[in-house]
């Protein structure tokens, strides 16, 4: 299949001569693939007052029919996730087993959804007054805006999009300019269940193509009641800022700094087999990417030649072609970060093996480079950012505590990992002086979790919680009920107030 046909396949617009003013370019080989005219700040308030009066209408649909539309949005995607796989792979560059993964949790969240549509389950609550009860409903919150970044150009929508549905909120996505192909495809999975469904409010599930301006406007304006955004740390201050102003709801999934702790005892097999396809994924570009490693000194050097040698083999290329484990970074500005970073940490006395360029023959418009593997001898500066980039930083320790400690001291809290054997270290590192992270493992990576839980982390990483679990309360209004069936009017805390 070339580029083209990808795209059709999607039923997307192709080809350089399209209206609008977005160049859409493939990491792929940095051709432009199709051009899109964007929505305007002004485009983007008559899509709040269409979810806005779409949602008088939905909070009132009982949940379980809610559920259906999220079902034939599930059945829509089981049937077109070879395409949107593929989409995926060609807009962001990750490989086409990694597509099919993303959509996958599409399709595992919708089906988690629809359960759900039936077990949004509030409280009955003991009143202390006689003759009364109390008791806590979740219901609807209001238009929920979905802000996504060009790495996960469709699972992160989904997770939100499936339980806010459900939940009664219509959803407004604004999609990474560098990813919107594929949510104009998704839009057009949603339109097509939409009209299975029959009956669903105009406006429900929409979609604006543009840049910051309109993430600005879905944060700012009051009718939105959630903003929920993925992507980097400056971009959720600014999204959280502007929600903060006016009260409204953020459920923020921002920057990762992932650690693997390897143990003395740990199966060093295992470990270097998580490590790599934790480090190396999606070109380094998940937030969840492991990025740095923190090993035993005892087996650290056995660790870093087993790495080495994982990391020669490593088969870097087009990631459409099935045999590529590892694609390109999503553009230009990217390598050059990466190559900075590199830089940095040399010149903070990292011995840097990899991280060259490649490919540049083949696909000159593209930006491929062998994932790097750095041996600091401590975790200075560079180490404590997020680099969006296949770079693994590894360190050494000799006590468990040290360990913990270089663990938790970088600014972001999302995903972190210890591999051993010893049950007293694995419970240490969960335990509630462990980890500081939303997501702590113990021998797997720290990405590719699984839907089921509740997907987020602290500190920098913003603290919202996406996925499983019980995620959807993010999405719903907790309303507290107390009901008077008595002939009397006692007050709480034993007040008295006579007339
Ligand atoms: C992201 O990179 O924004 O745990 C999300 C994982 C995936 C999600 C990553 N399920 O790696």
């Amino acid at each position: 299949m070339d580029h083209s046909q990808i795209l059709e396949a999607c039923g997307l617009p192709h080809g350089t001569d399209g209206p609008g003013g977005l160049a859409v370019t493939t990491p792929v080989d940095g051709s432009v693939i199709a051009r899109l005219s964007q929505h305007s700040p002004a485009q983007a308030q008559e899509a709040i007052d269409r979810a806005a009066a779409a949602f008088e209408i939905w909070r009132d649909v009982p949940a379980p029919r809610r559920g259906a539309l999220v079902r034939l949005i599930g059945k829509e995607l089981r049937a077109e996730k070879e395409n949107l796989a593929r989409l995926v792979s060609l807009e962001c560059g990750k490989i086409v087993q990694e597509g099919r993964g993303e959509v996958q949790e599409m399709i595992d969240i919708c089906d988690f959804a629809l359960g759900l549509s039936r077990q949004l389950y509030g409280l009955t609550i003991a009143s202390e007054r006689p003759g009364h009860a109390m008791r806590e409903t979740w219901h609807p919150m209001g238009v929920c805006a979905i802000i996504t970044a060009f790495n996960f150009p469709v699972a992160p929508w989904c997770w939100n999009a499936a339980l806010a549905l459900v939940c009664g909120d219509p959803i407004i996505a604004k999609p990474s300019e560098k990813a919107p192909l594929c949510a104009l495809a998704v839009q057009r999975i949603c339109e097509r269940a939409l009209e299975r469904f029959g009956d669903a409010p105009d406006g429900l599930v929409q979609t604006l193509v543009g840049g910051a301006e309109l993430g600005a406007a879905l944060a700012a304006s009051p009718r939105v009641a959630i903003v929920s955004a993925t992507g980097s740390v400056p971009m959720g201050r600014k999204v959280a800022g502007a929600a903060a102003e006016r009260m409204g709801r953020c459920i923020l999934e921002l920057g990762g700094n992932n650690a693997m702790i390897i143990a003395p005892s740990a199966d060093l097999e295992l470990a270097v087999r998580a490590a790599v396809f934790s480090a190396v994924g999606t070109a380094g570009q998940r937030c969840t990417s492991l990025r740095r490693l923190i090993v035993h000194e005892d087996v650290a050097d056995g660790v870093i030649t087993r790495l080495r040698h994982a990391y020669d083999g490593l088969r870097i290329g087009d990631p459409l072609a099935e045999e590529t484990l590892v694609g390109p970074l999503i553009d230009s500005d990217a390598g050059t970060a990466m190559s900075a970073a590199l830089e940095r940490a040399a010149a903070q006395g990292g011995t840097v093996h990899g991280g060259a360029p490649v490919l540049g023959d083949r696909f000159p418009g593209a930006t491929y480079r062998q994932p790097a593997l750095v041996e600091m001898p401590e975790q200075s500066d560079v180490v404590h950012a997020e680099t969006f980039a296949p770079i693994l930083y590894v360190m050494r320790y000799r006590t468990l505590d040290e360990a913990i400690a270089l663990q938790n001291a970088v600014p972001q809290g999302l995903s972190s990992c210890i591999f051993s054997t010893d049950i007293r270290e694995c419970e240490r590192f969960l335990s509630a002086s462990g980890s500081d992270c939303g997501i702590a493992n113990v021998n797997i990576g720290p990405s590719g979790a699984e839907i089921g839980g509740a997907f987020g982390g602290e500190k920098e990483t913003g603290g919202g919680r996406e996925s499983g679990s019980d995620a959807w309360k993010g999405y719903m209004r907790r309303q507290t009920a107390t009901v008077n069936w008595s002939r009397e009017l006692p007050l709480a805390q034993g007040i008295r107030f006579d007339l």
